[in-house]
């Protein structure tokens, strides 16, 4: 074959070597220890925590930091990582999303050094797990609305609220906390163990299941000054920011689920004989076929633009609301066609494409849902804010 079908543009060739290398060491990781029983922890709802410390020995966690044990790679190679691993399942990309922007990226940016020195080392190696707590149940696309307060208490500050709908939220031992204080909106870090801190499990997801999901609940946690965030500024400003960076890796990384999910149509659709021949020798399951591997090639000329700009310093927040709008519509369409290409046989986790179709149904919601980065690109087109 002249081309490689999950790659018609070429992305390969505009790589690096060092890209490629670290690339190719993720697909091994995904191929060995992801794939052979993925489907099997989707099935149980169980988030696979054995592959936390062989994750962080590939050095996935906060790799885009220098320094404090972190790789310090660029953003293509932060974009691939988040590709393989999504092709391997959303639960795992989301939780070095989580880990990697949602939470030692804002220690990075926005923690004293102390808060630096404690946290991202251990994050680095997988012994410490980290959560992004910013979502309340009654309504996260609105994150203003925010009912978390944090009073200040002589030297300290006292937590009253919940989050819900928090990754990681089950198995974390720190959690990155968003909540009002007299000021505005301020960042805290909230410990496991702290008294008052509690989570509990979100059961019975239909999507994601091999991820842990829950919610926080704070009830009077008495929090030292220490555990403000120094460098935060006031406001949606830095929680925003760090869901640019998880919003930039979702834009890879669903294209992987992507590319997964066509790999699994093209092998099934030329193995499945109907009427005398392939179904991929219809004019009909073709068109199809490349319908999905058009989505994939624009999604992929896209991150990869983006990335580009990201590590020369001038990504802006409603480029990524683009990427991440385009890039997780096409996955989810992908996806969804593969599954009906598969026909009965798609239904069960025999395959891939049905879990990849209902783990993007919680990708396109999370980190601003579809309407959100339209409502966004919308703003910037017209100056019009129409949320
Ligand atoms: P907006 O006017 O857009 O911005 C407020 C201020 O923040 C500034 N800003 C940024 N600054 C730095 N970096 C960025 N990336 C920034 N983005 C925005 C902005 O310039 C402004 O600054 P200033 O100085 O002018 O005040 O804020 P808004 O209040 O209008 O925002 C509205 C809206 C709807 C866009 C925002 O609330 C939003 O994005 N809502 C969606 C919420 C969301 O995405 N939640 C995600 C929760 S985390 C999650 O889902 C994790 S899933 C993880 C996984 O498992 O992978
Ligand atoms: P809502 O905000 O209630 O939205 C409901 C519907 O209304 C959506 O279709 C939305 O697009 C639409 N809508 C909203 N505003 C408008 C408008 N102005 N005009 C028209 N339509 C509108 N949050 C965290 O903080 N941390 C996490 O780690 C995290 N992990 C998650 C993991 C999973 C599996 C899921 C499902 C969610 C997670 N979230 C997390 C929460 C996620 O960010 C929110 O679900 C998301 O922001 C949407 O909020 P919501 O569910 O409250 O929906």
């Amino acid at each position: 074959m002249a081309h490689d079908p999950l790659d018609l543009t070429g992305i390969e060739d505009e790589l690096q070597e060092d890209e490629r290398l670290v690339r190719d060491s993720v697909a091994r990781f995904v191929d060995a220890e992801v794939l052979p029983d993925i489907g099997r922890h989707f099935a149980d709802h169980h988030f696979p925590r054995e592959l936390v410390l062989p994750l962080a020995r590939l050095g996935l966690l906060g790799s885009s930091i220098e320094g404090y044990g972190c790789a310090g790679l660029n953003a293509v190679c932060y974009g691939l990582i988040c590709q393989q691993l999504e092709r391997g399942d959303s639960a795992l990309r989301s939780f070095v999303s989580v880990q990697s922007s949602l939470c030692m990226f804002p220690i990075h940016a926005y923690g004293s050094e102390a808060q630096r020195e404690r946290w991202l080392p251990a994050m680095a190696r997988g012994e410490a797990i980290g959560c992004f707590g910013l979502t309340e149940s009654h309504g996260g696309s609105d994150p203003l609305n925010m009912n978390t307060t944090a009073r200040k208490r002589g030297s300290d500050w006292v937590l009253n609220g919940s989050k819900m709908w928090i990754t990681n939220a089950p198995i974390a031992d720190v959690a990155v906390v968003w909540a009002l204080t007299d000021e505005g909106v301020r960042g805290f870090l909230v410990e496991r163990g702290m008294k008052g801190f509690s989570t509990q499990e979100i059961e019975r997801k239909m999507s994601l299941r091999a991820s842990a999901t829950g919610a926080l609940f704070f009830d009077d946690v008495v929090l030292p000054q220490e555990s403000l965030l120094p460098g935060s500024s006031v406001g949606l400003k830095a929680p925003l920011s760090c869901l640019t960076q998880a919003r930039f890796g979702i834009a890879w990384g669903v294209l992987g689920a992507a590319q997964a999910c066509l790999s699994e149509a093209l092998h099934y659709t030329r193995e499945r004989v109907l009427f005398g021949r392939p179904l991929a020798a219809t004019q009909a399951v073709q068109i199809r076929l490349a319908e999905m591997a058009r989505k994939i090639a624009v999604g992929q000329s896209l991150a990869l633009q983006l990335a580009h700009r990201k590590d020369r310093g001038i990504l802006t927040p409603v480029q990524v609301s683009l990427a991440k709008w385009n890039n997780c519509r096409a996955a989810i369409d992908v996806a969804r066609e593969a599954r009906d290409l598969l026909g009965g046989a798609g239904i069960t986790t025999e395959h891939a494409a049905i879990r990849h179709a209902l783990n993007l149904e919680s990708v396109i919601t999370y980190e601003g849902t579809e309407t959100i980065h339209q409502l966004s690109v919308g703003r910037e087109l017209t100056g019009l804010n129409a949320f």
